[in-house]
């Protein structure tokens, strides 16, 4: 076995901060000292450096000796493996994320490589025959993390290599074709699918209290959440609900939260985008204790600037949001450029939004690839009149870039992070980095159904049809 660590990969001569980033530029010493020296741990353990092989060799009609398979946000690439009985997997980590790469129910396994890592993992102990790959990190087989090993020189080795997304093809069967046309037919037939739970329902105050702030409560808690249709997931939820209640409240108004935390283990909330006192900023330990499971803790902040914000857990941030501990918070309206003339449109004076939509996207976790909580076809479409204007928020709480397509009708991105931008401008595609929001005025001016939709594609489509980042702009 074979670990090698990527050259920038050691213990950085970090300055802690003076003055309040102190305590944290401390803290990231010694995680990355920490780091470092788990690095140097696993390369010493792992001294056996006689596995070097050259990528893909093999005899001529034989399965090859080793196979390279590379680990991005989130797939084993190529899904299908074939190796020889004596062979090697070269293991590359390609992505930003810490992956591994491990046979189901059989000690075969690499160490959790870090980006740039490589791992030649020996699978002489395996038998002739298909095994399942994937990778063990929480939450990633479930993203896409999966694939197939086949080991020796048997009939199915041949169909494996050929398989998978992006295969060749070329060896397809006139019936296998049929048949992918007709999945991809019948999924996209199939939308909207009806499923059970809708996510941003509006919160609104459980009460006005005598001081006239208003009191909500937000239950963070597990429920079953059906992501597409007739597939159920564990989802973390707000309010069971993914994403969870939209809140919408004015400029000015006082605030407080009760979050009650019905998890298995802690939470705080963070304010994403909103400006609050530091105590109420929601990252345990610095600013507050950790909501234990079954305990509950109020927030209390006024709305003193306009916001177009994302509340979702910080601790366990990289497990909790992708589960759906998301959600979409909001103070005021954005203001919009009424009455400008922007790349030859004129933006009238007396405009009216007729729909705002929050459009949360995510990617990870148990909920996966999706809009709003929902993969395709469960997807909602937003039904229009011709010539409205449609106020969209994207927010992305996922792990990765989605650049969200409109079919025939550009966006005009009037915020970023809910900060009115100086200069609007149209985008046909609009790419959410992970954290971003971006306000949109759509002007649906040609009936017809448009598809809309994230352009990685595949974050929207697999073998079996169309899936994930999907949506259409039906307007009548
Ligand atoms: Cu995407």
């Amino acid at each position: 076995m074979t670990v090698t660590t990527p050259p920038d990969a050691t213990a950085p001569e970090a300055t802690p901060d003076r003055g309040r980033g102190t305590d944290i530029g401390l803290l990231l010493v010694v995680i990355l000292a920490f780091t470092a020296l788990v690095f140097s741990f696993v390369a010493f353990a792992s001294g056996d450096d006689d596995a070097e092989t050259a990528a893909g060799g093999g005899d001529a009609g034989g399965a090859p000796t080793s196979a390279l398979a590379t680990l991005t946000e989130f797939a084993i690439n190529p899904e299908s493996l074939v190796v020889s009985g004596s062979g090697v997997l070269d293991v590359r980590n390609d992505g930003s994320q810490v992956h591994n790469l491990v046979v189901v129910d059989h000690d075969v396994r690499t160490a959790d490589l870090n980006n740039g890592e490589s791992e030649s993992l020996d699978v002489s102990s395996l038998a002739e025959g298909e095994y399942e790959l994937i990778c063990d990190i929480a939450g990633h087989a479930d993203a896409g993390m999966r694939g197939t090993l086949v080991v020796g020189d048997t009939p199915a080795a041949g169909e494996a290599a050929g398989g998978g997304h992006g295969g060749d093809h070329t060896e397809m069967t006139e019936e296998e074709a049929d048949a992918l046309d007709q999945a991809m037919m019948d999924t996209m037939n199939a939308f909207p699918a009806e499923t059970e739970g809708v996510g941003n329902e509006p919160l609104e105050p459980v009460e006005i209290m005598a001081d006239g702030t208003k009191r909500f409560e937000l239950t963070a808690e597990i429920v079953e959440w059906e992501v597409e249709p007739g597939k159920m997931v564990e989802a973390w939820t707000y309010n069971g609900m993914v994403p969870g209640p939209y809140i919408k409240v004015d400029l000015g108004d006082k605030l407080r939260f009760d979050v009650t935390n019905d998890l298995p283990m802690g939470t705080d909330v963070h304010w994403h985008g909103i400006r609050t006192p530091n105590s109420m900023d929601g990252v345990a330990p610095y600013t507050q204790d950790l909501i234990k499971r079954g305990e509950t803790f109020t927030y209390e902040f006024e709305a003193v600037k306009k916001a177009v914000g994302i509340y979702h857990a910080h601790v366990h941030g990289q497990m909790a949001v992708p589960n759906g501990m998301l959600g979409i918070i909001q103070i005021g309206d954005v203001d919009l450029p009424r009455g400008r003339t922007i790349s030859g449109v004129e933006i009238p004076a007396d405009l009216e939004i007729s729909q705002e939509i929050p459009m949360v996207l995510n990617d990870a976790g148990t909920i996966g690839l999706s809009l709003n909580g929902k993969s395709f076809p469960a997807t909602a479409p937003i039904v229009a009149e011709q010539g409205e204007w449609i106020l969209v928020h994207y927010a992305n709480e996922g792990l990765q870039v989605h650049p969200m397509h409109q079919h025939q009708f550009p966006q005009l991105v009037v915020a970023k992070d809910g900060i009115p931008l100086d200069n609007p401008y149209f985008a046909d595609t609009v790419n959410v980095a992970p954290g971003e929001r971006y306000s949109v005025l759509i002007n649906p001016d040609d009936p017809g159904t448009w598809v809309w939709h994230c352009h990685i594609l595949t974050h929207v489509e697999r073998e079996e049809g169309m899936f994930g980042m999907v949506t259409a702009m039906v307007v009548n």
